[in-house]
């Protein structure tokens, strides 16, 4: 029989985007039942066409559950993802609190898929939305080049500070909205917005804000720190050289990055686009002499990674160029989430 299926944070941006795309993709689950906190418990949502019942967070909301989806805050998920793990469910954990964790692989299923099957906690983890916008491009061109140093700057969508974000940078931009003169002084920006920031440190509309997460140390931001740490741990390369700066920019939904990717060989271009062409997960889209690259607007509520602008750097052969855009709820949470439970749930249910 298929396994049970639980999403814990049913009701929040990603938990959204969660219920379509298990309505949406191949059905390899059994029953699936919809945890929230107990504030959104008995609301109605929908999936795979049928009204669900949401559940309030409890540990008996884990009876009987095979695999687990946590896309809930770091701390939510540091309590109740080891108790979901005790009562014999396998978690896959979008939130940051076990990524690291070296009992806890990091997968990415394009690029490291076995790492899945050696879980000593019961916990799989998720990587956050900025690193898998581009590592799937990245971890396809390492196989080939072998990657040693990252410099990325990240454009951020408002939707990865959740639903917050998202109702945050709608409200700014009604307030702003039709004003012609606005955005011409310092400070006028700020004043038409009022104080209610939302979850960003400076307005969004309008603006380009270069903050994500929180403060670590010397100055960098958790959200960069995370970058570096995850890509290292999901292509197997403890040492490589990562500089990220993450920039939230006034989209709604869809991360994009400016990727300066060095490698051990030489870079061939047509090679280039042969893997990115080839490679699973990957939208290669670079076509400049016709104004042909990715952008969110065309970018979001699809699955790929999409690649353009690429170029071999004009003073070094042995690195690339290019701008990546991935769906930071789709690829970038609840459809690589989705990817790995349904690894766990193809071990669960062997063909034949
Ligand atoms: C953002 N990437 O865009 C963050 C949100 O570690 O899962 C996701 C935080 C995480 O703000």
């Amino acid at each position: 029989s298929k396994p049970t299926l639980a999403v814990v944070g049913a009701t929040g941006a990603v938990g959204t985007v969660m219920l379509e795309l298990l309505s949406t993709r191949q059905d390899v689950w059994g029953e699936i039942r919809l945890i929230a906190s107990p504030r959104s418990a008995g609301r109605k949502l929908k999936v795979r066409g049928e009204e669900v019942e949401v559940i309030a967070l409890s540990e008996r909301a884990f009876d009987g559950v095979q695999v687990a989806m946590f896309d809930v805050p770091d701390e939510v998920s540091a309590e109740w993802a080891p108790i979901a793990a005790a009562k014999g469910a396998v978690v896959v954990d979008n939130s940051g609190a076990f990524r690291m964790d070296p009992d806890v692989p990091l997968v990415v299923p394009e690029i490291n898929p076995e790492a899945a099957r050696h879980r000593p906690k019961g916990i799989i983890a998720n990587p956050n939305c900025t690193t898998l916008s581009m590592i799937v491009a990245v971890g396809a061109l390492h196989r080939v080049f072998e990657l040693e140093s990252l410099v990325v700057a990240s454009y951020q969508a408002a939707s990865g500070a959740g639903q917050a974000g998202i109702e945050t940078l709608y409200d700014q931009i009604a307030k702003v909205a039709g004003n012609r003169e606005i955005g011409t002084r310092a400070g006028d920006v700020r004043q038409v917005i009022g104080d209610d920031l939302g979850p960003f440190p400076a307005p969004l509309a309008l603006n380009v804000v270069p903050w994500a997460g929180s403060l670590r140390e010397n100055g960098w931001t958790s959200e960069e720190m995370k970058v570096r740490n995850e890509s290292r741990k999901i292509l197997g390369l403890p040492n490589l050289a990562v500089s990220a700066t993450c920039v939230r920019v006034p989209v709604v939904t869809t991360h994009s990055l400016v990727v300066h990717a060095r490698f051990a060989r030489r870079v061939d271009l047509a090679q280039v686009r042969e893997i990115l062409r080839d490679s699973p997960g990957l939208l290669l889209y670079d076509e400049p002499e016709r104004l042909e690259f990715p952008t969110p607007a065309d970018v979001v509520g699809t699955d790929p990674t999409w690649v353009g602008r690429l170029r071999v750097a004009l003073d070094d052969p042995h690195a690339l160029d290019m701008f990546v855009c991935g769906d930071n709820l789709r690829k970038g949470a609840a459809l690589n989430t989705a990817q790995i439970a349904e690894l766990v749930a193809a071990e669960l249910t062997p063909q034949g």
